[in-house]
């Protein structure tokens, strides 16, 4: 069964469900003026469709900024499937999921996020070649570009603020240790920053403190005694409640969503915190992944994502008067760039 919901500001959005393989599942394609519309299946148990709904209309919304800013000429577009990835996750689901993306003809093309990994865009992909991330013939996995991408946001961050020494002898709180937050660690060490890392699952905080014996382990990184808190969990972590509890002096992370809304984004410049948006910090995953479906070669692929210092950089000066905010600056860009574009196309 399938139903196209209408809602205003998305170019389309549609449900699946498939009785026999218990497949309950949402795209939305919120932009497609620059290409496309590119973004992940995250795998998670809503409680309720409305839950998943909004997630998916603000998780495309932000893949739309995130390709314009990262300068590719991909659209938005985000799915979720409803359910719980470690119970409800059977190559037959998959199958008819990836059925359900190919009808879209490659106005959606689809890769992994949080719940899916690259093995399931290989079942995904037995059934459409509209899919990017997959380990046999794709690029695999994108933890650690994006985690790359997030480390040389941070460092150009950490330059602004602090001078050429940049991160090296900062307390860095990192907040998940997944695919993404195990390689920040790593990257964060190598600079010379002192980590204090966070997981509710005790296995994954076991994995990366083992592996760097130097760091610090806690049960809650927000509210810490750090100089730069890595959202790299899930999002909303950020909102009037939590935000006058935040030391840190930057939150740069990968994490989808971080801010509940935009007027946190002030109330974060009034607390002296710089927020580095999240689709600015994030890109490195979507760069390499659309590398699949556009021309870049995996040393402009390399090259790209090291470009988020430099555009950090640069969206940190042109907010540097205070009259707008660093995200204020982000978002001025990536309006320019869709508005441009629906001008080329019509
Ligand atoms: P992951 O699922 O591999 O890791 C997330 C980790 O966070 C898990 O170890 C989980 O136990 C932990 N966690 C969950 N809730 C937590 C909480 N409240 N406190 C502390 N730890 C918690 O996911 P991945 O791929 O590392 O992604 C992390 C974030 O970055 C997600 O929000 C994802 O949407 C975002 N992101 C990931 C990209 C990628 O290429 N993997 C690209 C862009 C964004
Ligand atoms: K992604």
């Amino acid at each position: 069964e399938i139903i196209d919901e209408h809602t205003s500001g998305h170019e389309r959005v549609r449900m699946v469900r498939d009785k026999e393989t218990g497949l309950k599942a949402i795209v939305a394609i919120h932009n497609s003026s620059l290409g496309p519309a590119l973004g992940g299946t995250r795998f998670f148990p809503y409680q309720r469709e409305a839950e998943a709904l909004t997630d998916v209309l603000r998780l495309s919304e932000g893949m739309t900024l995130k390709a314009a800013a990262a300068g590719l000429p991909l659209g938005g577009g985000k799915a979720v499937i409803i359910g719980d990835p470690h119970t409800d996750k059977s190559p037959e689901l998959l199958r008819a999921y990836g059925q359900f993306v190919h009808a879209f003809g490659g106005d959606y093309i689809t890769a992994g996020d949080v719940g899916t990994t690259a093995a399931d865009m290989d079942v995904i992909g037995s059934q459409t070649p509209w899919v990017v991330g997959r380990n046999a013939g794709g690029s695999g996995d994108s933890g650690y570009s994006t985690a790359f991408g997030v480390f040389v946001a941070m460092q150009a961050a950490a330059v602004y603020v602090w001078g050429s020494q940049g991160l090296a002898g900062r307390r860095v709180g990192v907040e998940g240790a997944g695919k993404v937050g195990s390689q920040l660690v790593r990257l964060l060490v190598d600079a010379g920053a002192d980590v204090v890392l966070a997981d509710r699952d005790p296995m994954a905080l076991q994995r990366v403190s083992g592996t760097h014996p130097g760091t610090d382990v806690t049960d809650r990184v927000l509210d810490q005694d750090i100089d730069v808190y890595a959202p790299c969990a899930m999002g909303g972590t950020l909102n009037p409640k939590t935000i006058p509890a935040v030391r840190a002096r930057i939150v740069c992370g990968a994490a989808n969503n971080q801010l509940l809304d935009t007027d946190c984004e002030e109330q974060l410049q009034s607390a002296g915190i710089l927020w580095v948006p999240d689709y600015v910090a994030n890109a490195g995953g979507v760069i390499q992944v659309s590398s699949e479906v556009t021309d870049l070669g995996t040393e402009e692929v390399t090259d790209r994502i090291a470009k988020i210092g430099p555009a950090v950089t640069g969206m940190l000066e042109a907010a540097g008067d205070g009259s707008q905010t660093p995200a204020q600056a982000a978002r001025e860009l990536v309006l320019r760039r869709l508005s441009e574009a629906k001008g080329h196309n019509s």
